[in-house]
């Protein structure tokens, strides 16, 4: 397969390929982007051949099990033509072009990486969603984007459905299932007889590659743009320092396929360094089923919400004799230090904290051989330049706290998003002075250690999921016994912070049972949006706290959770 990366240096034959050196060179700033770039073609296939000249050792590319004794295992090459189906059956029975959006809202299925994997090769932009999603996810993220296809797995099928006819731009679904579905395309039923036969697209580098919903403080998720590059070559240097990976190694990246975490440790940071992505469907999470996993199967690398570890550790971990681990990552929500004490006392094994957002991948770690300091995020991930600024975008010394930022100029970091797509007005709100600013709060120490606070506005992260209380207060009003609420974070020992909702009653629910009443509406919640992010904690007064002008203050309800005054 002809590579589509170039070399930029004239000295160089148009069509070498570009290697895992260039990457490097182009993340530490030392050689700039070439002009194509497509990581199918100039990543995967080059790993392929190295696969067929024995320069990478017999280890898959892709290892898929679902604990009921089904397996999938894929080389590079087996991907490779694998893919180069799925992507005749995304361009051919489903008429998909270059640039046309596709939704995908599978589990953690090898489908997935196949679809994946295909919109590269032709050049489709990839929307991933959560399983977790309603109808009404839904219907707003095919509606914002004009998505042409939504590729679903049969779950998702009846919200689906429910709204269809509110798509006038979606033109197909295809359905990922053994089973076939009126007015769905079968994905099975086309693979099987779609040619391995594909030319890989010559996309440009910075050309759009995938698109993430992500949350704010207020109204709808927005729709985070990445590149061909800034997925596909920004991620090199935090798989081969912060990961640690090499071909040889086995990583098991435990992220819901909806997050850019997925993509970041099981598609790119991974794949760049020829590592083999392992997969466990696990619908529902469990720590046997986790810890068994651990002991069954080779794997040498393991990445986690902080969430899970705290699970973890709850468990007797010394019972347990864990095959062949021997690095562990975390990120995604701030991991208490006593979490990695225990978990290294247990395990003997550090934990490596990363810290980064949607828009911008990893932009802190702790790196392999650099030295932890628990409670730290790491220091900053090249080529991201990160302060601490104030108000005014002026960089703060060590040791002050301000708003954790990335500068952006003069030269914008290749690996950031390119925007939020039709949304000038919220991508122009995250620049401040040179720099972006993630909206979280933190101090820098003297020695380059980045520390995080907490967040800067209103949004919640629990369990490692980014959720706007607009979403939810806007699921709780739709309940006939909610005249309003304000939805804040409020700390939990396990899950880091959860949802809490203040809610104020309508006069019919006033003399209702609390604890019954509480039940209902969380369970509205799951059923109006993604069930992640239902108020774990619902509290009902008389009022809630406002501004002269009538605005809700969060921030009153916030502190008091938290014990601050
Ligand atoms: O805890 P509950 O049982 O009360 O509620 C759970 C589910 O049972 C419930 N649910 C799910 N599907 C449902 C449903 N309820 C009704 N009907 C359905 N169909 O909803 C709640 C979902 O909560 P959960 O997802 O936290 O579940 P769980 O099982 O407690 O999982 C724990 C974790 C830790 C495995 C999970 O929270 C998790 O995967 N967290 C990590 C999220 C993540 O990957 N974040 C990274 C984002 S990308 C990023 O940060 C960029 C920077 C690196």
């Amino acid at each position: 397969a002809k590579p589509t990366g170039r070399y930029l240096h004239k000295d160089h034959q148009l069509w070498a390929p570009l290697t895992l050196a260039d990457f490097e060179a182009i993340n530490r700033c030392e050689k700039s982007l070439p002009k194509n770039f497509n990581f199918a073609g100039d990543v995967l296939d080059q790993w392929s051949q190295k696969e067929k000249t024995g320069e990478r050792p017999a280890n898959p590319a892709l290892w898929w099990v679902n604990g009921k004794g089904d397996e999938v295992k894929w080389s590079f090459e087996e991907l490779g033509s694998l893919s180069r189906k799925a992507a005749n059956v995304l361009t051919k029975p489903c008429g998909l072009k270059r640039g046309d959006r596709v939704a995908v809202i599978l589990p953690r299925i090898p489908e997935w990486w196949l679809v994946n994997v295909a919109c590269m090769r032709t050049g489709l932009v990839f929307m991933p969603g959560t399983t977790q999603l309603r109808a009404k996810d839904i219907l707003y993220r095919l509606r914002a984007s004009k998505a042409r296809c939504i590729v679903a797995s049969e779950e998702v099928v009846p919200a689906v459905e429910s709204i269809m006819s509110e798509c006038p731009d979606l033109k197909t679904k295809l359905l990922v299932s053994p089973r076939s579905q009126n007015g769905w395309l079968s994905f099975q039923e086309l693979f099987q007889s779609a040619s391995a036969e594909h030319s890989c697209v010559e996309t440009g580098s910075q050309e759009p590659m995938a698109i993430y919903f992500t949350s704010g403080t207020t109204g709808s998720p927005k729709m985070a743009q990445h590149s061909q590059s800034s997925l596909g070559i920004g991620y090199t240097l935090c798989g081969r320092y912060w990961l640690d990976l090499k071909s040889s190694d086995i990583i098991w990246n435990m992220s819901d396929t909806g997050w850019i975490k997925a993509a970041i440790g099981s598609v790119f940071s991974s794949w760049l360094q020829g590592a083999c992505v392992f997969v466990h469907r696990m619908a529902q999470f469990d720590t046997d089923t986790f810890l068994d996993t651990l002991t069954t199967y080779p794997i040498t690398t393991l990445c986690s919400a902080p969430t899970v570890y705290r699970m973890l550790v709850q468990k007797d971990l010394k019972r347990y004799k864990f095959k062949k681990l021997r690095h562990c990552l975390t990120g995604g929500e701030p991991l208490n230090p006593e979490v990695l004490e225990q978990w290294k006392a247990q395990t003997g094994l550090e934990l490596y904290e990363g810290y980064g957002q949607t828009e911008v991948g990893i932009i802190c770690a702790n790196q392999k051989g650099q030295e932890i300091k628990p409670g730290s995020m790491g220091k900053r991930v090249l080529p991201y330049d990160v302060q601490i600024v104030d108000e005014n975008g002026n960089i703060l010394p060590p040791g002050k706290e301000g708003e954790i930022a990335l500068r952006l100029k003069s030269t914008r970091p290749f690996c950031f998003f390119s925007e939020y797509v039709d949304n000038p007005e919220k991508t122009a709100a995250t620049v401040r002075g040179d720099f972006y600013v993630t909206g979280d709060r933190g101090v820098m120490d003297n020695d380059g250690y980045f520390w995080f606070v907490g967040r800067a506005d209103d949004v919640i992260i629990s369990s490692g999921y980014r959720i706007g209380p607009f979403e939810v207060e806007s699921a709780l009003i739709e309940h006939p016994a909610v005249v309003e609420s304000a939805v804040v974070s409020s700390p939990d020992p396990i899950r880091g912070e959860v949802v809490k909702a203040f809610v104020v009653l309508s006069a019919p629910f006033k003399s209702s049972n609390p604890e019954k009443l509480t039940l209902e509406l969380q369970d509205h919640v799951k059923k109006s949006t993604a069930p992640y992010k239902y108020p774990r904690k619902v509290e009902f007064v008389p009022e809630l706290p406002k501004t002269i002008t009538g605005k809700i203050k969060r921030n009153t309800l916030r502190d008091h959770e938290w014990g601050r005054t």
